[in-house]
Formats: C-alpha cells, structure tokens, sequence
C-alpha cells in the first residue's frame, strides 16, 4: 500500500501527509466532517455535489502517538497510521470506524484459472468473489451495524448484505431486489451501530461498487473503476444530526411552490389538446382535486424537444392558459437528446457552438433516442447549462408550470454511449465514464437555473436521474416500476433510503407505470403514495388507463378519499418542506430515523413516518384486510378512530380496502387546511388545528407558497404549544406575511 508515513505539513484546516508511495490529505471541514482524499487521478476534489467552499472554522489538536497521528476535534477523533489506515472514533473514544486490516476472504470465489478457461470456452462469468478496483477502501464491519440510505435502490430498507452499483441505468425490466443500480448514483450511506452512528459520502463519480458485508460479514467496500479515492466521515449524535451534516454539505431541496405538492395526473400517451382538455373537466366534475397534468413525449413535434406538435395541439397557449383557469399547470417533459435534423434551431445552434458531447476523433457524437438519431448537449459546460436554460423560454412563454427531465442517465436506444466519448466538466474535457453520473444531475441544474432567471417563481423540476446533491436542483420520482404488488411493497424503502440520501421531493408513479394495474392495487397505491412529496399517477403507453375513474364507483371514491387528505394536510406538508431546507429532514422517513435505539425498527420495511408526527402502515399484500402495525415509543392516535395504542408494542389493526392504517403521535398539533380542488382555490383558507391528547409543540411556516420573498422575511412562523389539558398557546416566531383569517382548533379526545 501507501508504506510508512513519513511526514506532514498542516495548513489551516488541512493536513497533508507523505507516505512512502503517496501523499494524501485530510481536511476538518466542520468539527463533525472530515475529509479524506487521495489524490490518484487530480489533485483537486472536482466534486458535482458540494458547490462552494464549505469548511467552517473547526478548531482541532494534532498530536503525534507511538505509532500514529491523532487528529481531535471537539466532536471526532482520528487516528492516523501508516499506509494510511484510518479510524474514526467519537469524542468518548468509541470506536466508529475503521480501517479494514485483515485479509480479504470472499464467501465464494473462482480461481482465476477457472474464470479464464470459462472465458476461453466463450462464456462470460460473474464472478461472486472480492472484486479489487482501481479505487477502493474497505472498512471494519461490526456485528448489528445496519446500512441505509445509498438512494435509490431495490431492495430492502437496511442494506447490510447487499451489493451494489453506482451506474445510472434505465433497465425497462421489472426492477427487481437483485438489481444493482437503477437510475440514481448518490454515494452515500449511513451507518447505525450497536453504539454509534456515522455516514460516509464517497464522492466519485466514476462507476462505483458498493458491497455492504456481502463478500464478508468482517468488512464492507465502496470502490470505483477510477478516479479519487474522496471521502467524507460525517458524524453525528445522531441519524437527524448525520443528515444534518450530509445536507450541510450537498445542499437541501429548496421550498416548493406549494402546488408542486398537489396531485398530479400522467400517463404517457395523453396526445391532445382535447385530451388534456377533456381530463381537466373530467378531474373538476368527479372532485378529484388536481394541481398538474403532466405532458409525456407525445406533445412534441416528432419528439423534437423544445417544439409543440400543432396538429393535435392547436394552441398550445392557449390550452394551457384555460387548465391554469380550471387551476391546473402543465408540467412538460424535456428529454435531453436532441434531434438530428437541419434547420431543426436546438441542433443548429448547438451544433454551430459545439455545445453536444463529441467522440474522440472530435465529431459530434450521435446514438437513438425517441426522436431518432440524437445528440447529447454537454451540461458539464457552463455555457450549455446557459444555453439550454435560456431556451426554456420557449416553455416559459407558454405558461408551462414545471419541467419533467427524463431520459438523463443518460439513456440511449443504439447501445451504450462508449465510455470515451468526450464532456465537459466545468471547464476540461472528461470522458463519459467520468460523467456520466452527473449527467442527470448537470442537466437538472441548468434547468433549475435556467427556470430561475426567466420567471419570478420557484422552479418545479423532476428529474429521473441524480448524484449526490441533486435535491438542490429537482424532485425526483423513482422511474419505471410496474404495476406489481411487489413494487408497492419496494416503494417504502426506496423512498425512506432517498430521503436518508438527501433526495426529500421524491414519489413513485401510482398504480404503477408498466403493466397494468388492477382496482385493488390502485387504490392500496393512492393510500400510501398520498405521503409522497411527488403525489402523482403515471402509467406507459401500451398500458390500460388507469386514472381514478377507470375502475368504478367504490375505487374512485377511495381514491377522491386519499386526494382529499392528501389537500387537507398540505400545510403539514408544506411545513415538512420547509423543516428540510433548514435541517435536511425528509418528508418520508423511516422509523429508524427518529427511533434508532429501537431495535424493532432497524429492518421495518413496510411502515414510515411522515414528518415526525404522522405514521403510515400501508396495506402493501394483496387481499389482505388487517395488519400488523408495530408503533414506536409513546402513545399513538389512530387518525381514524381515535383510538389510543402504548408503543413499543405490535398491534393487528384493521384495515378495509378504503383505510390506510395512519398513526398521529401524542401531543401532536395538526395543520390542517380546508378541502379544495387545487392550491388556491380559496384565496385566503383558514387554518385548522387538530391537538391529539398529550403535551407537544408545533412550528407552523405561511408565506405566498410561490416566490423567493420568503428569503427576504415574507413569511410568518407560528410556535403551537400543546399542555395536554385542552389548552393551546400561539405564539408569532416570526412576521413578515399576513394572518390567517381565522385560526380553528379542535382536540381529539
Ligand atoms: O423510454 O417519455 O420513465 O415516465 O413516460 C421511455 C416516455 C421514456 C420513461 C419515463 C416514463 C415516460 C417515458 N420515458
């Protein structure tokens, strides 16, 4: 390895150390986030997902023992030896993390001359046993350790035992447990100890491997085929602190407009005006309420992004100016491939600017998407970003409320993009293997900034693909699951290891986007994806309809059932919104997020919270009509009943087609808004307090749910206190908008 340390030099909060073969650096970035970077292919960090120079002043003691350094702040400690193991301990001295200096034993491994005579007969292997690559650390796995977060895998909550990849892929097949990546690369995870807690971002982007115990239950290894070997040991006291401090590093999703957290109605195949028209009367006259229709690929001129087909869409303008009447945006997706075609504006001018990724030999590179031979505009360049945000004019001018980004793996229909292909990152050239992580997340950003400067609202964007840090840019839904009993169950843990990665704006598309869906499953989906951010029903071209009428009156009023709960708690939402720009919290979390000492949680796969008030136990089996529901420290209200239930216990509840089992924690105070059919239906709602028995306190946020203003201080922000015994005390933490017309309480007994 690295050999024998042989000296350092300390410059601010920075330490550089020589060792025989390799010099390396750690930098305290805050008393709680350590950097740890061995320079092996740049000498800078070069990192997509942290924006800004981030260190905080941190004071710390490096100190020299027999055999190593100790680096000490007032929360970790270091301890630095040769070849450059390290391992982390809290300021107690318990150990958190260490360097891994046993010899690597692989539960199965084939011999190399086995592998290359199978290879030799034609075949092609997959080999189960240790993988070394280029880059790679390998850390200390402890007995109880569970792992969450690496954002959007398949799988099971706790990822102790799997592998993974960091690959961004669109594989239409059913996404099942033993798929190894899927759209989104966010390297990072948390993890939770018999005693302790830390997180680890690995910030690479470079196609990465994740293996949580599953070679070996002694260690766990983050790799990449290249790159820096770049870190960040973030501690914490915590899970909420870790995030904390994840966030405090990649950013925090900012505040939505309040809208964006409406329903949302999708399918690709909607391919008119009259269709789009004929949806928005038929959503107002069943009273589903409704704040988007989302516009799939079929609106374009032969999927020409940046185009409007005029024959089935005869004035776009104005179609979209009478659904905004009705309180409805459009929400228009743009795919980055762009068309080959002469004249075609968005190819000429990216073509005369050269601003789409090129082979090496420096012609523009072409492969298929939908609209056929594409190019791929280069978002690693600050110029491209520009450019194609400056574009989004053409959308803006329409009226069009938000933009849906797909397609940005990237993905292609010839093949894969060859690894060499030439981008921009920032300003050098770098290959695809390279960015291709960050082409989603590149691509988001100028769409972000871009919305940013052409109007005065908070830009609504969704994004398929992501790195780590994305959640600054755009709300992200998890891609092309299916209409599966099976993928139901998955988007529970799917989401709370999202929103434990960073990603709060997240949803899946309800009833499923492949397959077909039946009436059961449609309405078991509403009544858990009602709790997600992203609240929107998407389903393929190909597939039956699958809106809520489709299926009948007892479906369709089940589902009017979960839209208007879902209306009613958008201030609770909202507030969840604005908890996580402050502290990185996510909307859904896992229990063990705010339970972590409870061992009962640590692999709870089919319940969640949202907000730390609420607790969802959705029926996920098909058929089934009760549940088991295991509740958490404290006494729970059952949101339907009223029924009182001691934690720390499991319970078999009953659960009907049309009851999602929802839990509200004592002492809870819920803002609760009026029923409406879109956000602004009412101009001014009062605000509705429902006090649960029991002593709390609340922070309620209000402001114009639409603009920056808030940044200047145009918002209030209302402390509720709860002492259990029929009293509620409001008290203004802050004023800078206006007062609700009437504040209405009523208590739950
Ligand atoms: O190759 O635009 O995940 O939501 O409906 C499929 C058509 C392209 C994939 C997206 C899906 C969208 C579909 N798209």
């Amino acid at each position: 390895m690295f050999g024998a340390l042989l000296n350092y030099e300390q410059k601010g909060q920075a330490i550089t150390l020589h060792y025989e073969k390799q010099s390396v650096q750690i930098q305290v970035l805050t008393n709680r986030v350590i950097n740890v970077f061995v320079p092996l292919k740049a000498s800078e960090h070069r990192s997509k997902a942290i924006e800004g120079n981030k260190e905080l002043p941190a004071a710390f003691t490096l100190n020299k023992a027999d055999d190593h350094l100790i680096l000490a702040t007032d929360s970790l400690i270091c301890r630095i030896y040769d070849d450059f193991m390290i391992d982390f301990y809290d300021k107690e001295g318990t150990l958190l993390c260490a360097d891994y200096r046993g010899q690597r034993i692989p539960r199965f491994e084939l011999s190399e001359s086995f592998i290359a005579f199978i290879k030799q007969e034609g075949h092609d292997v997959n080999d189960t046993g240790s993988r070394n690559h280029p880059v790679q650390c390998i850390k200390q796995l402890d007995a109880g350790d569970c792992i969450y977060g690496l954002g959007d895998k398949t799988g099971v909550l706790n990822k102790r035992c799997y592998e993974y990849e960091n690959w961004n892929s669109d594989i239409p097949d059913p996404h099942e447990d033993c798929f190894k990546s899927l759209y989104k690369s966010i390297p990072f995870f948390i993890t939770l100890k018999e005693k302790g807690i830390y997180g680890i971002f690995y910030d690479n982007t470079f196609k990465s491997y994740f293996n949580f115990g599953k070679e070996n239950d002694q260690y766990y290894s983050f790799g990449s085929d290249d790159g820096n070997l770049d870190y960040y040991f973030i501690g914490g006291d915590s899970m909420p602190e870790i995030l904390a401090n994840y966030t405090y590093l990649t950013g925090r999703m900012p505040l939505p407009q309040k809208w964006a957290l409406g329903y949302h109605q999708s399918r690709w195949g909607y391919d008119s005006e009259r269709t789009f028209r004929e949806l928005a009367a038929k959503l107002r006259e069943l009273r589903i309420p409704c704040d988007a229709l989302h516009f799939d690929i079929d609106y374009m001129e032969r999927y020409k992004v940046f185009t409007w087909n005029r024959e089935r869409f005869t004035d776009p303008k104005a179609m979209i100016s009478d659904l905004k009447k009705q309180g409805i945006k459009a929400v228009t997706i743009i795919d980055p491939g762009v068309k080959v075609e002469k004249d075609y504006p968005m190819y000429e001018e990216g073509i005369e600017n050269g601003f789409f990724a090129k082979s090496p030999d420096g012609s523009v590179y072409v492969n298929k998407v939908w609209p056929g031979d594409a190019v791929y505009p280069d978002f690693g360049s600050p110029a491209v970003r520009k450019w194609w945000g400056s574009r989004l004019q053409f959308y803006t001018d329409l009226g069009v409320g938000g933009v849906w980004n797909d397609m940005n793996e990237p993905a292609s229909f010839n093949g894969p993009l060859p690894d060499d292909i030439v981008f921009t990152d920032e300003n050098r050239p770098a290959t695809h293997a390279e960015m291709h992580n960050v082409y989603g997340h590149n691509m988001a950003k100028a769409t972000y900034e871009g919305w940013k400067s052409l109007t005065d609202k908070r830009p609504f964007v969704i994004t398929r693909a992501c790195y780590g840090g994305s959640q600054k840019y755009a709300t992200a839904w998890t891609g092309d699951n299916q209409s599966l009993w099976s993928h139901l169950r998955m988007a529970i843990p799917q989401q709370c290891n999202l929103g434990l990665s960073g990603m709060a704006f997240i949803g899946t598309d309800i009833g499923g986007f492949g397959a077909d869906t039946t009436p059961e499953l449609l309405v078991r989906w509403v009544e858990l994806g009602c709790f997600s951010p992203l609240f929107r029903n998407h389903c393929a071209l190909g597939g039956m309809n699958q809106e809520p009428w489709q299926f009948g009156e007892e479906t369709l009023a089940i589902y009017r059932k979960y839209v208007n709960l879902r209306y009613t708690l958008l201030p609770y939402f909202y507030d969840l919104c604005r908890e996580c720009e402050q502290t990185g919290l996510p909307i859904i979390r896992p229990l063990v997020l705010h339970y972590e000492h409870d061992n009962h949680v640590r692999n709870l796969n089919d319940e969640f919270l949202a907000g730390e008030h609420l607790l969802v136990a959705p029926v996920v089996e098909q058929g089934a009509r009760k549940r088991m529901v295991y509740l958490p420290e404290g006494v729970w209200y059952d949101y339907w009943t009223h029924t009182a239930y001691e934690g720390q216990q499991y319970y078999v509840i009953d659960a009907p087609l049309d009851v999602c089992p929802i839990f509200v924690k004592a002492g809870t105070i819920l803002p609760k808004a009026p029923a409406q059919m879109y956000v602004g239906e009412i101009e001014d709602p009062e605000l509705l307090l429902e006090v649960y028995p029991g002593e709390g306190s609340y922070v309620h946020y209000h402001d114009n749910g639409e603009d920056f203003a808030y940044r200047d201080g145009a918002y209030h922000e209302y402390l509720f206190k709860t002492n259990g015994k029929g009293e509620l005390e409001i008290t203004k933490l802050h004023e800078g908008y206006k007062d609700y017309p009437k504040i209405v309480t009523s208590y739950i007994s």
